[in-house]
């Protein structure tokens, strides 16, 4: 969400509101819409600590069980790769870069940003996924860029674009091939999920700002409108594409994964650069998610799947990727509907421990039982707290922080679950990149009064970069 300069009455999903606005939202945290008496101290303060202290407990164990490497493996105590099998992109240190900025733990980012310089080797002769290198490494080397002002970094995150940029320009379609030789250019993967095809312009769009060419910008939104282009006659896309046909590979409509991010990116292409095209294919298309996909079940609201061409109900699970969108409603101009989607995921976690990964929500039993440490629900806590101002999104987060705390915290940081219905939990062993970048960044955010943190004009990208708004 942008906060300055508003094209619409709320922000974006990942623009925070503005100090201006967030100080009535804090006051009345405290008072007529808090929970809090007026006599009892305020735990937010020593709960903001605490994300620091937890934060530098699990990048200590990184940095000693697994530096440079993509992951930790915090229960085996090693790390592993993420990108490349046997080749490291120092995917940690990239995602973890802004948090460290912004917790001022300065001789971290001062380490990492050495790594980056010295050891990082987008040289090599190996496929990446083209998404995940956008969203994370490009999207953390901006954001380090932003907070650093170190032009090496900069310089990197326009190597790696450049790299990348083959399977955008090599598809006939303008929609991106998968995967990507970094070292050759060489393509594979033509039939993509949206979210792949669609994630990008944030980034793209952003180094075409600062570095006066449009080629990365340009390719974003023509990677966009190739999905667009091809929505069906009631105004619904399918989950995957095939990049060298354009024939729809997955005709299901969801908001589920694959696509998620494809529609978070139309609105944050329309806020970040007031791009016109953007804003009105979002609203088509928006428009009819709302009018085909949206289900109220027992007063809460859910995002079935549907055939994208009959608009007839295929499914009815959800994902909790998908508790972002409650955020982006709410961005959008369908607040109401943002807080419903949201009180539906908070009834979830009145069920289980822990959210899972895909829920059966007319039964509401867990169809997948993991927990990868998701970020997406805390996500959506920070933009409807700001948004609106009331405390029940900063508790939300607050009780999802002493839930992970409880069930995913091990010797050397946290991990993800494999099982949230075993008793005991079945733990994993991993943390993932995006627990440095998304989940403690939200918290942080949530808790602290962050002085490097401008909340009044701001953008915060999918994966959680700060791509504007650091100071
Ligand atoms: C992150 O990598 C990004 O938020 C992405 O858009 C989807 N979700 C994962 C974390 O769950």
């Amino acid at each position: 969400m942008t906060n300055h300069a508003r094209p619409g009455g709320l922000t974006r999903r990942r623009m925070i509101g503005g100090l201006a606005s967030i100080t009535p939202a804090v006051a009345m945290a405290g008072t007529a819409a808090g929970t809090a008496s007026a006599a009892a101290p305020d735990p937010y303060p020593a709960l903001g600590a605490d994300v620091v202290k937890e934060f530098r407990t699990a990048w200590d164990s990184y940095r000693r069980l697994a530096w440079g490497r993509d992951e930790l493996r915090p229960v085996s105590g090693s790390g592993s790769d993420f990108f490349i099998p046997g080749g490291t992109l120092g995917l940690t240190i990239i995602e973890a870069l802004d948090t460290l900025y912004l917790m001022e733990l300065d001789s971290e980012l001062n380490a990492g940003v050495e790594w980056v310089r010295n050891d990082l080797r987008l040289d090599q002769n190996a496929p990446v996924q083209v998404f995940e290198a956008i969203i994370r490494l490009v999207g953390g080397l901006l954001s380090a860029y932003a907070a650093t002002k170190d032009r090496m970094l900069l310089d990197r995150a326009r190597e790696l674009a450049d790299r990348l940029l083959p399977a955008f320009h090599r598809s006939p379609t303008g929609a991106p091939y998968r995967y990507v030789n970094l070292s050759t250019g060489e393509v594979r993967g033509t039939e993509a999920p949206l979210a792949e095809i669609g994630t990008c312009i944030a980034e793209f769009g952003e180094l075409s700002r600062i570095t006066g060419d449009r080629k990365y910008f340009d390719a974003a939104k023509k990677a966009l409108k190739a999905v667009y282009d091809r929505r069906s006659r009631i105004d619904l896309v399918g989950t995957t594409l095939n990049v060298e046909t354009g024939a729809w590979a997955g005709r299901t409509a969801t908001l589920d994964p694959p696509v998620d991010s494809f529609y978070e990116y139309l609105w944050d292409g329309w806020t970040l650069f007031g791009d016109h095209d953007l804003k009105a294919w979002y609203d088509k298309l928006t428009a009819a998610v709302l009018k085909r996909l949206a289900e109220r079940r027992a007063g809460r609201l859910w995002f079935r799947q549907a055939d994208m061409t009959t608009g007839k109900a295929t499914g009815h699970n959800q994902s909790e990727l998908t508790a972002f969108y409650a955020g982006l409603l709410a961005q959008s101009g369908h607040l109401a509907d943002g807080e419903r989607y949201h009180d539906a995921w908070t009834a979830v976690l009145g069920k289980f421990r822990l959210p899972p990964e895909y829920l059966d929500y007319r039964t509401m039993k867990a169809v997948n039982p993991a927990y990868p440490l998701r970020p997406e629900y805390a996500d959506s806590c920070l933009f409807l707290w700001l948004a609106t101002g009331k405390d029940r999104y900063r508790a939300r987060a607050r009780d999802l922080y002493s839930r992970q705390k409880r069930h995913c915290k091990v010797a050397n940081g946290y991990t993800v679950v494999d099982d949230v219905t075993a008793s005991p939990m079945r733990l994993g062993d991993l943390t993932p990149g995006y627990w440095y970048s998304e989940n403690m960044k939200y918290y942080y955010l949530l808790f602290a009064k962050a002085s490097r943190f401008d909340y009044t004009d701001n953008y915060l990208s999918t994966e959680g970069n700060v791509l504007k708004g650091l100071r």
